[in-house]
């Protein structure tokens, strides 16, 4: 995978000593999209097919030939919103049980093969999606089956909802989940992603409930803007979450429940700065939880978009200013301990 952007000039700045040191630091990758991870090679594989099937001159085919320029170059983003609406084209290239396999196995190959992976355990999460070609639990078992090439201590799916989904819809999928995980699949978690500012956060809470009740680990972006409020995240934190994504604009009253319950953070440095709801690292909300050793860990969240990777993320922990937070190597050992301890396994 390309790596671009701050994470590159981080990597740069690397000693070979320092580069090594981490590359192999046993380390958890707990925070991944699997729609946001394909890597740009095999995405280009399949719009190419995508496109010799479908009317050159479709709609679709067109959103898909601008999402891949978008995608070549790497966004450039006003704000958050204008993230989702990458999503689209991407899942026009991943809607047949074929597709949908080959860039899973992509996405696994880039964080699990090689002489050295990227990390040692990976939990990666997917939005089970209904299409022409599959329904829901098909999706979910496509990805599954891809994640049998690797051992149980390696690789585990967590299933995302998103926050504009309605009541029928998270009743299918935390049901889903709940079932294939009684039926011995690896399923650890569920997820809640999607647009910060969709959704009735009310509605969610039964199915949360219902998914660790199965003895699921729960894991809500939360605060990921500005706009997100304090009444929001409540709810949020309300259903007990094991971990949070992002948690960029906690209140100091949620900041105390996150701290007292040792809610692990899912920090994602470059899918911040890109987003622009970080402006730098120096004020990068990870600052507060360094100073009193919270748990936190560290992910790339969308590798495609942000043309990063989980060394290049770790990279801005050791890097000095300007380039990274300046950490020394004990600190960093004991981040990625932290993630591995994190992990819903
Ligand atoms: C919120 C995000 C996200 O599930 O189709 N997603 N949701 N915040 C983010 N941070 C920038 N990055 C990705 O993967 C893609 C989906 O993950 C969610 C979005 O809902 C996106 O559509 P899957 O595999």
């Amino acid at each position: 995978m390309e790596v671009a952007g701050p994470a590159a000039q981080a990597l740069k700045s690397l000693t070979s000593a320092q580069l090594d040191f981490l590359r192999l630091l046993p380390k958890a990758e707990l925070h991944a999209h699997l729609n946001g991870s394909i890597p740009l090679s095999t995405l280009k594989e399949l719009a190419t097919e995508f496109l010799a099937t479908n009317s050159a001159s479709s709609k679709s085919g067109d959103a898909v030939r601008e999402g891949i320029e978008i995608l070549t170059v790497g966004p450039t983003l006003d704000e958050l919103n204008d993230f989702f609406s990458l999503f689209p084209a991407i899942y026009a290239l991943t809607s047949t049980p074929d597709a949908l396999a080959r860039a899973t196995r992509a996405v696994l190959s880039v964080f699990l093969d090689g002489d050295v992976p990227q990390c040692s355990y990976l939990e990666l999460r997917t939005t089970p999606k209904k299409t022409g070609a599959m329904d829901m639990e098909k999706y979910i078992r496509v990805v599954l089956e891809e994640m049998d090439r690797y051992g149980r201590e390696k690789v585990a799916l967590i299933v995302s909802t998103d926050r504009r989904m309605d009541t029928k819809t998270l009743e299918a999928i935390v049901g889903l989940a709940c079932k294939l995980r009684e039926e011995g699949e690896r399923v650890v978690g569920i997820d809640l992603c999607g647009d910060p500012l969709a959704g009735e956060m009310d509605l969610f809470a039964p199915y949360f409930a219902r998914a660790k009740q199965a003895g699921l680990g729960l894991t809500l972006h939360i605060a990921e803007t500005i706009h997100n409020t304090p009444q929001d995240t409540l709810k949020l934190l309300k259903n007990g979450p094991d971990r949070l994504g992002h948690a960029t604009f906690l209140n100091e009253e949620a900041i105390a429940i996150v701290l007292e319950k040792k809610m692990c953070i899912e920090i994602c440095l470059t899918s911040n700065l890109i987003c622009k709801t970080a402006s730098d690292l120096e004020t990068h909300h990870i600052q507060q939880y360094l100073k009193v050793d919270h748990p936190i860990t560290i992910c790339t969240d969308d590798i495609l978009p942000f043309k990063t990777s989980l060394v290049a993320e770790y990279a801005l922990l050791i890097a000095r200013p300007p380039f990274g937070l300046g950490l020394n190597e004990a600190q960093v050992k004991r981040i990625a301990e932290m993630s591995l301890e994190a992990a819903f396994k």
